[in-house]
């Protein structure tokens, strides 16, 4: 008897043996915890499109000012060549997914037909008073796959309504609401902060405002000096902090507040909101179209691109439509060629074909966090990710090594995981044992450009020298900018 029993005893056990080893090995290895704060999904979206086209169109376009007083003769509006498929085109040529256009700037003046005011397209003779820009130009993107957003300034000269809270509050939120049901989705909305100096004092709902945006677009962000969703760098030049965080504290913020720039250009490394920076600038000098301005050179283009995209941010262009309604055959130009020089210098990552190797990786070879993950074609979902560690004072590195005929580059990108937190704090690259550039923040996108021009070498490697927890790299990318002379003044 008592044989049978052992039997059956050492049966059991290995049995259970068994049972483990096989649990042990169905065991696949799960991500690392997310780092709070964490984007919404149309934060994502929004980030991922890095370049936005604004559209500065109105009374002031046929006035030839930026602020117009309110008093305009709606008579004036008439862009009579007024095309908004060549808007469309122009911007999804450039690689553009995302259109804002001012349906109702400062003056007051709206180009659609509000039920609420006399002031609008309905009084002007374009289209014998029955044309609506922002369903034209709803149409011509939805043609395209191309997405739109709306600005509604709150400071409004012409509506004897404004001073009177109430009255210009529920103004404003009928028409806010005219916008967000008429036209389908709308993506981004912009709150724009700006006030004359002597325009009449007014409290603007802003709690009403946003809760009523959201509720007729869910996925919308909404933009301000102060978000929720979507923030102001802090500057109209559409350069980023060479720090920038896509955290910051929305307590610290306020709206048309000049106070708080540089907090708006940095963000916070211990924000406790996601709210990204967008950089808003004009292709020319004014956001309005002027007979006597011309186009930035390609090679400002470029800087800003460089100093918003660059620096985990996205950059918003204002690219104006002229008195005819069309967008002026320079600027189509310009932005062609920005187009291209953004697809010449990027679309060839030189470190695809590299080894690629780290200081260490989360769950092991094959685990699924492996650095080779830097290289493939998601730039957010796989990524690399180090043993876990205290995150902080841990020697991270990943290395990108070239075969035989070594690498010749101009520029070094990096991005983090973002879907799981902005980490890093501050990197070093060193190319062949030498360091050729550092850098504080990366988020969803740091380029670094190199101030010292082309560099030819076999190992890159990228040290992550603080981090707020692991870093987790999404993307390495090694490039060659044929734009890029540090050394003499670009001619383009
Ligand atoms: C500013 C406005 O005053 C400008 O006219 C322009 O619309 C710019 C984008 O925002 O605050």
């Amino acid at each position: 008897m008592p044989k049978l029993c052992c039997f059956v005893c050492l049966i059991t056990i290995l049995f259970q043996l068994t049972n483990l080893a096989s649990s042990k090995r169905q065991q696949v290895p799960t991500p690392p915890l997310p780092l709070s704060p964490l984007p919404s999904f149309s934060q994502l979206k929004w980030q991922q499109r890095e370049l936005i086209m604004f559209l500065h169109f109105g009374v002031n376009t046929f006035t030839d000012s930026e602020w117009g007083t309110g008093n305009e003769n709606p008579e004036i509006f008439n862009p009579l060549g007024l095309d908004a498929n060549q808007w469309v085109n122009t911007a999804a040529e450039a690689g553009v997914s995302l259109m804002i256009l001012t349906a109702k700037h400062h003056d007051g003046f709206c180009l659609w037909p509000s039920k609420f005011t006399e002031h609008s397209v309905t009084h002007s003779p374009w289209k014998h008073g029955r044309g609506d820009v922002v369903q034209e130009l709803v149409n011509a993107a939805k043609a395209r796959g191309v997405d739109v957003g709306l600005y509604l300034s709150p400071w409004d000269r012409h509506d004897p309504r404004y001073g009177h809270d109430l009255q210009y509050n529920e103004y404003y939120l009928a028409q806010l609401q005219e916008l967000l049901t008429r036209y389908g989705d709308v993506r981004e909305i912009w709150f724009d902060g700006a006030k004359g100096s002597n325009a009449p004092n007014m409290s603007y709902y802003f709690t009403d405002w946003f809760a009523m945006v959201k509720e007729l677009q869910s996925s919308i962000n909404i933009f301000s000096d102060a978000g929720p969703d979507v923030r102001w760098v802090g500057n109209e030049k559409g350069f980023a902090g060479s720090t920038c965080w896509s955290t910051i504290n929305r307590t610290s913020l306020s709206i048309g507040n000049g106070s708080i720039v540089d907090y708006l250009s940095t963000g916070d490394a211990k924000g406790t909101d996601w709210l990204p920076a967008e950089c808003d600038v004009s292709i020319r000098k004014g956001w309005f179209w002027h007979k006597s301005e011309t186009p930035k050179k390609l090679s400002e283009l470029l800087e800003i691109y460089y100093n918003s995209v660059g620096r985990n941010c996205v950059m918003l262009l204002n690219v104006p439509p002229n008195t005819t309604g069309l967008i002026s055959e320079t600027d189509v130009q310009r932005l062609r060629e920005f187009g291209t020089a953004i697809d010449t210098i990027f679309s060839k990552n030189l470190a695809e074909n590299c080894f690629v190797k780290a200081s260490s990786q989360r769950a092991g070879k094959g685990g699924g966090f492996g650095p080779e993950n830097v290289l493939d074609d998601d730039h957010l979902r796989t990524y690399w990710a180090p043993r876990d560690g205290d995150g902080i004072s841990d020697d991270h590195w990943i290395e990108i090594r070239a075969a035989d005929e070594g690498l010749r580059f101009n520029v070094i990108r990096i991005q983090e995981a973002i879907g799981l937190g902005q980490r890093i704090k501050r990197h070093e690259i060193f190319v062949d044992g030498k360091l050729v550039a550092e850098g504080t923040t990366v988020g969803h996108k740091k380029l670094h450009r190199l101030e010292n021009g082309v560099i030819d070498g076999h190992v890159v490697r990228i040290k992550i020298k603080e981090s707020r927890a692991v870093p987790l790299i999404s993307s390495i990318g090694l490039h060659f900018d044929p734009y890029w002379h540090p050394n003499r003044q670009s001619l383009t």
